[in-house]
């Protein structure tokens, strides 16, 4: 490694100290820019890898708020602005009891690359709450989304920082975020947030974004092996908004999904997992995955595995960071899996990434293969801004766009630099080098 990199990395860690999350993220960018270094001297002279590590602003503040008992429950809320090089801060908010700063700044940084790689002029952020929507009333999740806004909405706006869902956040927590910021602005600003429902602003096929999109960059890499997956029996980890439309997109193209989970366990089903019932109990009514095989004949679930454990010939990591381990790699490997395309941010550890490349598996990192959500999310900002509502067909086929453009801009950079097949370099280098320029450009601010 050059001395640069080690020096930045060195520096980073003992300036952020006990953030392994967000130092995992940054030296797998900062590794892949090595041999960009010697080729481009500004990137050390002008200091472009300490001042793209360095968020622009970070924000942590408390929420207070009463549950249904009357009990007083106090949250903390983050918003990370990390880089505005590009557009105004954009990435999602995650609600979940795990949320601490070190997950809110490896989440804004990925996102700084991945907003980058879809070309739409957004910049990079991420916020969230460490509150957990699991088992509150819809009165509970309203009063702490108003609480959290009463303070964020100072700063956030179109042109500034839009945020949208992440885990534990869709359009109902979006509509009272709205709502609250509609009431304390005394605005409709309907850009600032995106991922509203479609009547509040919404955009068509936001929802099934991240998942459609993901499927339809796999189905780009299968096809420089001449590959689809068609026929192909898939596992999806998770059952939430990313993981359902993966599924459903991977079914719509002829493949098979055998397995899905939540956080409690996996289900498998050999006749082909049936959405409709997924969608039910996850989209509706809020319940457990366990309750799946009390619907489904022949399907069973099992609390202690992972859905890496059965066979499949593709798989899908859709829940959360570091869901994949070297032994899950080792067992899918074994059991003939050719591809793995990462649909949550970051869910598959380093070594596991190392090995199925070494293994000549296909593998997508989050950053490109995820990047259809926030992509949605932008055009969301463009129907908003032009008043304009586009028909669920016309955002689709943008999306498709988008991602086979991505995947073109991971392959060249991969090819490039010889390192062909090898997703995780190119969507660095590619979003690196927008976001770089752009640092250059504004001089020292
Ligand atoms: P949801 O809240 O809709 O679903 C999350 C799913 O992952 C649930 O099935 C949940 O299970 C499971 N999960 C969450 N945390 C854990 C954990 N610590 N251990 C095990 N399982 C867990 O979130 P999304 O589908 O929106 O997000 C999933 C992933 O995709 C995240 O990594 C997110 O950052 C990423 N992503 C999301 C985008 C979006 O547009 N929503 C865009 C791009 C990436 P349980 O219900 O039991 O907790
Ligand atoms: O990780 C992500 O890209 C998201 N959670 C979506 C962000 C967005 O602004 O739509």
């Amino acid at each position: 490694m050059s001395t640069y990199l080690k020096r930045s990395l060195e520096t980073l860690a003992s300036r952020n100290p006990a953030q392994d999350l967000f130092m995992q993220a940054v030296t797998e960018v900062f590794e892949s820019l090595e041999p960009l270094l010697a080729e481009i001297p500004d990137i050390e002279a002008k200091a472009i890898l300490e001042r793209i590590s360095e968020p622009e602003r970070q924000i942590m503040f408390r929420v207070s708020w009463v549950d249904d008992r009357g009990r007083i429950q106090v949250n903390r809320g983050y918003r990370v602005g990390f880089s505005s090089a590009l557009g105004p801060y954009k990435g999602g908010m995650r609600f979940h009891p795990s949320v601490k700063l070190d997950v809110i700044k490896f989440l804004a940084f990925e996102q700084i690359f991945k907003n980058s790689l879809t070309g739409l002029g957004i910049g990079g952020g991420k916020g969230g709450s460490d509150f957990d929507p699991k088992g509150k009333s819809d009165g509970e999740v309203m009063r702490f989304c108003q609480a959290f806004m009463s303070e964020l909405y100072h700063f956030v706006g179109e042109d500034t920082d839009v945020p949208a869902g992440d885990i534990g956040v869709g359009a109902r927590e979006i509509g009272y975020l709205a709502g609250q910021y509609k009431r304390l602005t005394k605005s409709f600003a309907q850009g600032v947030l995106t991922g509203k429902q479609v009547g509040l602003g919404g955009s068509l096929a936001r929802k099934e974004a991240t998942g459609f999109g993901a499927v339809y960059f796999a189905a780009e890499m299968l096809a420089t092996r001449d590959d689809s997956l068609k026929g192909k029996n898939c596992v999806v980890s998770g059952s939430g908004n990313v993981a359902i439309y993966c599924a459903r997109k991977i079914q719509e193209l002829g493949g098979k999904v055998l397995a899905m989970s939540d956080s409690s366990g996996s289900i498998h089903d050999p006749a082909g997992i049936d959405l409709d019932i997924v969608s039910a109990l996850k989209e509706v009514e809020r319940a457990r995955i366990d309750e799946y095989p009390k619907r489904r004949h022949g399907s069973k679930f099992f609390p202690e595995q992972k859905v890496w454990d059965f066979p499949c010939d593709v798989a899908f990591p859709c829940a959360t960071q570091n869901e994949l381990s070297l032994d899950d790699a080792k067992a899918l490997l074994e059991n003939g899996c050719i591809a793995v395309i990462e649909g949550a941010n970051m869910p598959t550890q380093p070594e596991a990434i190392s090995l199925l490349r070494q293994k000549d598996a296909l593998f997508a990192p989050g950053k490109a293969a995820n990047a259809g959500g926030v992509a949605v999310s932008a055009l969301e900002m463009q129907q908003n801004a032009a008043l304009q509502n586009w028909t669920f067909a016309q955002v689709d086929e943008r999306l498709k766009t988008i991602m086979a453009e991505i995947h073109k801009d991971c392959t060249f950079y991969a090819n490039k630099y010889r390192r062909p097949d090898d997703y995780v370099f190119g969507a660095n280098v590619a979003g690196f080098l927008k976001v770089a320029e752009a640092v250059n450009c504004y001089g020292v601010i």
